[in-house]
């Protein structure tokens, strides 16, 4: 399992897994996972070529039958010999819900390899406190850290993003507060220091590590903090239009309407499938001041396709369509001979997670 907060570079990472893995002779299946469906990661894996099994509807340990039905689902169709899945970024409990009770049910076939939580540079020195910057509300900051708290591998990523000295101060403060975890240093986006990472991965075994003490209450209140919106929508042109841009522009809209109103988004994802061959437009937004990261693009204009937003910040999930629906209107407005559709609309608060299994090791407990 591929951890951590949201907008931490899970996906990118689960990408470069899944390439090394292949390069090994290794067949991969990849299990993306959300509160609703729609899933603009899903997206993104297909498109390079994954098999790849969407569990939409809620996270792994509240639907724990969806995970067993993901991995029959994956060994019929591709028969895998390592699966790779990445939990909700809001999630959190992840070995005592999910990993001890893999174990239990598939230990005689399969090795569960070491949970990794990756963290963004950027938030995480803002959280801990060795940066300045708008953060999330404590109860928001409770799950955050729990995340922290069961690693077995802390993987501070996007190491291209901040100065080398930064990076060394966060991984000591790291390994000062979370002595159990390995902390590693990385860049999934440009693949530095990624071997170290994927070497633990293949050679080691999630550990007998206690499981958390956690009080659920606080947990459940912490996630339904984060207001989640995903939408679908359908486009179509009467001429070939720049994508890339208009997606540019829609993040821009959005982050600097919830920025207007001091709300911090904790990811905004966008991608237009046009259909085209193993090609995407995807931009992404980690905060709310931040710029947003064109992480695809097309090579051509296109004249239509399929427009996914999915958004996540710490706001009431009304003020969040109010802004996505605002931004886009400008946007697409402005595109001459644009039609649009909305296809799939949802926004909500996550509701309380409630674990199908928790298994304890060394006596953390759950109130
Ligand atoms: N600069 C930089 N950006 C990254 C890196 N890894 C991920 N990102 C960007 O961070 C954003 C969130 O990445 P994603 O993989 O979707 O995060 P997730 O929400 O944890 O799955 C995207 O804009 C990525 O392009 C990295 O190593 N360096
Ligand atoms: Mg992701």
């Amino acid at each position: 399992m591929v951890g951590g907060f949201l907008g931490a570079g899970k996906t990118t990472a689960v990408g470069q897994l899944a390439r090394f893995l292949t390069k090994r002779g290794l067949k991969v299946g990849l299990i993306t996972n959300d509160q609703s469906t729609g899933l603009v990661d899903s997206v993104i894996l297909r498109k390079a070529g994954w098999a790849v099994e969407e569990i939409g509807g809620g996270c792994f340990c509240c639907r724990f039958e969806s995970l067993s039905k993901a991995v029959e689902n994956l060994t019929e169709s591709t028969r895998p010999d390592v699966f790779v899945a990445e939990p909700v970024g809001s999630c959190t409990d992840l070995l005592a819900t999910v990993s001890y009770p893999l174990r239990r049910i598939y230990g005689n076939r399969f090795r569960v390899a070491p949970l990794s939580v990756l963290v963004d540079p950027v938030r995480a020195a803002r959280v801990l406190g060795l940066a300045e910057g708008r953060s999330f509300s404590p109860k928001v900051l409770y799950v955050y850290e729990k995340q922290l708290e069961e690693a077995d591998l802390i993987l501070v990523n996007k190491s291209d993003l901040v100065e080398p000295q930064q990076i060394d101060e966060l991984v000591a403060e790291l390994e000062r507060r979370y002595p159990r975890a390995e902390v590693l240093s990385c860049s999934a986006k440009d693949g530095t220091g990624l071997e170290p990472w994927f070497e633990r991965i293949l050679e080691t075994e999630t550990g007998s590590l206690p499981t958390l003490t956690i009080d659920y209450q606080t947990y459940a209140e912490g996630e339904a903090l984060l207001g989640w919106l995903n939408c679908t929508v359908a486009l179509e042109a009467d001429a070939p239009f720049d994508a890339n841009a208009l997606l540019l522009d829609l993040c821009r809209g959005i982050g600097q309407r919830l920025e207007a109103q001091d709300l911090e988004i904790a990811h905004l994802k966008a991608t237009l499938d046009a259909d085209t061959e193993g090609q995407l437009a995807v931009v992404s937004m980690v905060t709310s001041d931040g710029a947003p990261d064109v992480r695809e693009s097309l090579l051509d204009r296109v004249e239509g396709g399929s427009l996914i937003v999915n958004l996540r910040a710490e706001a009431d999930p009304e003020l969040l369509i109010r802004a996505t629906d605002e931004a886009l209107r400008e946007v697409l407005g402005a595109c001459a001979g644009l039609h649009w559709k909305m296809e799939h609309e949802e926004h909500f608060r996550p509701a309380p997670p409630v674990p199908v299994h928790r298994m304890t090791v060394g006596g953390g407990t759950a109130s």
